[in-house]
């Protein structure tokens, strides 16, 4: 390290923070930290290791600036985001496009030198008189294959404590490795405060460097901008994967437990808001992740890790009832950090949907609030904001799987992709292969909007592998990864897709939250080949009697004939709408667009025209039975 590098870290670390940084002999870490501390411009710098020390003195920076406060129950802490800064911000998420890489249109780019002269002109010196906080975590199990080690500079304490709750930690990690360069970096700053929250979001960025894998973001606090190893990683990590063969996915990942004690592992793709982590906390199955998966081939067989630790959760509808294992951790003392909640005068915390009477008054994100409060256009500041979150450890849950730090991950026999979709998919069906499900069912998937992003609601977009947000390369590349990723596996995994969101013409939901339970069970014995199913021209949907017979073992309720009808009726008109909208999309606006995805949409195109001819628009499930499957 040059003099004058050295002088300046140890006039900003105390001796034993820089003796923290030199340890890791890495000149990679050193670097980047020096180049951000001359930038930013911190009154001081802070580096915390793998202690319990260093991770105690984040909890109480937090509590000390006002990031957090503590709420009633022990360890239980809320943050406030600002107002308009409590969900991701796609519009001022962007790649640095260098002048000679194409990314395809799909994608945000802003041009690499003009986005990174904006973005330092942001860090100079942002963080004066504040600590810069310098932080080493690990995405995926630590010692695996899987590894990813991490650092992240913030100014942000609750960011940092995030991270703690959230990740595996990493400085031994990175300091086994030696001086690699292999990792990635964050650089984040929550800007100029004012009241505590980002004042300048209107200059919010997260500017993504693909080749250096650096991210970038200003001016926000909101976890899904900022907390690094989230959703700012996942773009870097799919580019990653792509040119190593392997893949990252908005994925859950969970053990379900069949008949004896089988256990057969899911890994499922469901857009933000859209039941990802209601399925992976079912109860009767347990957790492996409810957010980030890397799947790696190996021996002929697929594996899965939870990229994570923690879950960052929407509280909104969490409830005793249906989710038990949530509500008793966030109703237990531990560590949990709620954030744009409502927080009444006796520190317990009240959001959407949860079942608890709200108190007349209280503090939520827009300060003091009580019952009735209007905001400048006259509109009900609701108690809580609808992508409220909670932070909280995995360990901390009863229902986690034993296998979440298996180095090697576990063996994934099923892939399974949800929307949000109130007209189309049956709540559960089944590919005919691997090729059909990555092609109808994950490159397919369309979702309703929702709160978890900036912007309106409720607009029905195509959301490919539920991980459109997070694709860094050209999407028809990222389609084949898919394709071709289990060339050379025995026996590839199942792909489902499931809806939890289907309506009745009248616009009733047709299943009811905890049907959730049945379909997975079900999924779980066609993996396993223990029941068969009904080929129909869009996938292999279950038979009435095996699903009568999971109601009453697993919800110990009727399941009426009637209700079966209603649920898993081919809608044909609706099916065909939908592929000629992905079609359109796949050859207009995609320009890369593998050649197999739009023959394979044209012959379930075929297959639907065909029966709709015979038996007409809408079509019973019984019709298609005594075909083969299987
Ligand atoms: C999501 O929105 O998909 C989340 C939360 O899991 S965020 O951290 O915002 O990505
Ligand atoms: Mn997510």
């Amino acid at each position: 390290m040059e003099e004058e590098a050295v002088t300046l870290l140890k006039a900003k670390c105390s001796e034993e923070n820089y003796k923290k940084l030199v340890a890791l002999n890495n000149p990679g870490v050193l670097d980047f930290v020096e180049k951000y501390v001359k930038l930013c411009h911190p009154g001081s710098v802070y580096v915390c290791n793998d202690s319990e020390d260093d991770r105690q003195y984040i909890r109480n920076k937090s509590l000390e600036n006002g990031e957090e406060r503590k709420l009633a129950i022990e360890g239980h802490t809320i943050h406030f985001d600002g107002v308009n800064d409590q969900a991701r911000d796609k519009a001022n998420t962007k790649y640095l496009l260098p002048g000679d890489t194409d990314l395809g249109a799909s994608l945000n780019t802003v041009d690499k030198q003009e986005g990174l002269e904006e973005i330092s002109g942001y860090f100079k010196n942002i963080m004066a008189g504040r600590e810069m906080y310098v932080l080493f975590f690990c995405l995926g199990p630590t010692n695996s294959e899987f590894s990813l080690p991490c650092v992240q500079i913030t100014d942000s304490s609750y960011v940092a404590h995030s991270e703690y709750i959230l990740y595996r930690r990493g400085y031994e990690q990175l300091k086994r490795m030696g001086s690699t360069n292999r990792f990635f970096r964050y650089v984040h700053s929550a800007g100029v405060l004012e009241k505590g929250v980002s004042k300048n979001v209107d200059k919010r960025r997260i500017y993504i460097d693909l080749e250096e894998a650096i991210v970038y973001s200003i001016n926000t606090q909101y976890a899904g901008n900022t907390v690094g190893l989230k959703k700012l990683s996942l773009r870097l990590a799919v580019r990653k994967a792509s040119q190593e063969g392997w893949l990252a996915e908005h994925m859950l990942v969970m053990g379900i437990h069949g008949p004896g004690k089988r256990i057969s592992y899911l890994a499922g793709a469901f857009p933000s808001t859209c039941g990802k982590t209601s399925t992976a906390m079912l109860k009767g199955e347990t957790i492996v992740g409810d957010d980030i998966a890397y799947l790696r081939k190996k021996k002929g067989k697929i594996y899965a890790v939870n990229v994570e630790g923690g879950i960052f959760g929407i509280l909104r509808d969490v409830n005793p009832k249906d989710d038990p294992a949530i509500w008793e951790a966030l109703t237990s003392p531990g560590e949990v950090i709620f954030s744009n909640v409502l927080v009444s005068e006796e520190g317990i915390p009240y959001w959407l949907g949860g079942g608890r009477e709200i108190p007349e008054r209280g503090v939520n994100y827009s300060g003091q609030w009580y019952k009735g409060k209007k905001d400048f256009q006259g509109n009900d500041i609701p108690h809580a904001h609808k992508n409220a979150r909670y932070t909280v450890s995995l360990y901390a849950l009863k229902n986690v799987d034993p296998e979440l730090d298996n180095p090697e991950g576990v063996e994934t026999k099923g892939i399974i992709y949800g929307g949000r979709d109130s007209s189309i998919c049956p709540p559960v069906q089944e590919a005919f292969d691997w090729v059909h499900g990555v092609i109808t069912m994950g490159a397919s998937l369309e979702s309703e909007t929702t709160a978890a992003t900036l912007g309106k609601e409720g607009v029905r977009q195509l959301n490919p592998m539920s991980n459109i947000d997070f694709v860094s390369i050209p999407l028809g590349k990222y389609i084949d990864n898919h394709l071709k990723f289990v060339e050379g596996v025995d026996v590839p995994p199942s792909i489902f897709s499931v809806n939890y969101f289907l309506k009745d013409k009248g616009g009733k939901y047709l299943t009811a939250m905890e049907d959730k339970r049945v379909w997975i069970k079900w999924m779980e014995l066609r993996i396993n080949r223990d029941v068969e199913a009904i080929k129909t021209p869009t996938g292999y949907v279950p038979q009435y009697e095996d699903l009568k017979r999971l109601f009453a073992e697993v919800l110990d309720k009727d399941y009426p004939e009637d209700d079966y009808l209603k649920q898993f009726t081919l809608r044909i008109p609706e099916n065909l709408a939908k592929i000629e909208r992905i079609t359109e999309v796949y050859t207009r606006k995609v320009s890369d667009t593998p050649e197999v995805l739009v023959n394979v949409l044209a012959e379930q195109k075929e297959r639907l025209e065909i029966a709709g001819a015979k038996y007409g628009d809408y079509v019973p499930p019984s019709v298609f039975r005594g075909q083969e499957t299987p």
